[in-house]
């Protein structure tokens, strides 16, 4: 089958995003029948097919054209631009919200950006943390975990985080405080910034205009 005639729309298999992400597409009047392997949803009732990724991975297949559409946080998408990847965000999905935030122990002071220079500052995020300070003017060290980053400071290898809160739950229960906002985020529909000219173009169009 010509990769041309389907659309191909990567979401995350599992974690925050999956279920809400499916639910929105079948609300568009998608129905999928799922391959053995799960990872491949074959469309049914249109020509859009699914593949079911770490969100992680989904701005890459965007930028080299395995997948025509996404739907992954804007922080994820935001982190990975690197200025020449050819992905945009179509549009805001209106779930997922949360922030990218600097928060800081209790014993800390705040007193602006300022309060940050010369800290050790654990994130996930050091592409949009990097671009916060510079925009600030403030000199300090990223320390960058995969993980478990809200813990860094009580563990003693930073000082602050700089990670992604919704309700603040757990920058409380770490004895964080939440004191500036880098980013806001939510869940978008993310895509190549020229659409393919083919058969996806009206694919692509399609779905734009059900999901608004
Ligand atoms: O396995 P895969 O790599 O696909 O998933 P993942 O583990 O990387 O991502 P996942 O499922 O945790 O999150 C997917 C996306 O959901 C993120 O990229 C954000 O765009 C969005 N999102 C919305 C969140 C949150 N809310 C959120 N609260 N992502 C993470 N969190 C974390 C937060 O950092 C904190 O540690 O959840 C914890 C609880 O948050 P509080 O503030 O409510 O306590
Ligand atoms: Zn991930």
């Amino acid at each position: 089958m010509n990769r041309a005639d389907r659309l191909r729309v990567a979401v995350q298999k599992s974690g925050r995003l999956a279920q809400p992400s499916q639910d929105l597409l079948a609300e568009c009047g998608l129905r999928f029948r799922q391959s053995r392997d799960k990872l491949f949803c074959f469309g049914e009732t249109l020509p859009i097919d699914l593949l079911l990724v770490r969100d992680d991975d989904i701005p890459r297949m965007l930028a080299e054209g395995s997948c025509d559409l996404g739907i992954v946080g804007r922080n994820v998408l935001a982190e990975q631009d690197d200025g020449t990847a050819p992905v945009v965000e179509l549009r805001a999905l209106g779930f997922g919200a949360c922030r990218l935030a600097i928060a800081l122990p209790q014993d800390l002071p705040w007193n602006g950006a300022a309060s940050l220079a010369g800290l050790r500052i654990a994130t996930s995020y050091p592409r949009l943390l990097g671009r916060y300070l510079q925009s600030a003017g403030v000199a300090a060290t990223v320390v960058v975990l995969n993980g478990s980053v809200e813990i860094a400071p009580r563990l003693g290898s930073a000082d602050a985080v700089c990670d992604l809160v919704s309700s603040g739950a757990t920058l409380a229960a770490n004895q964080l405080r939440e004191v500036a906002v880098v980013a806001p985020s939510e869940a978008v529909l993310a895509g190549s910034a020229a659409a393919p000219l083919d058969a996806r173009t009206e694919l692509r169009e399609m779905l734009l205009r059900r999901i608004e």
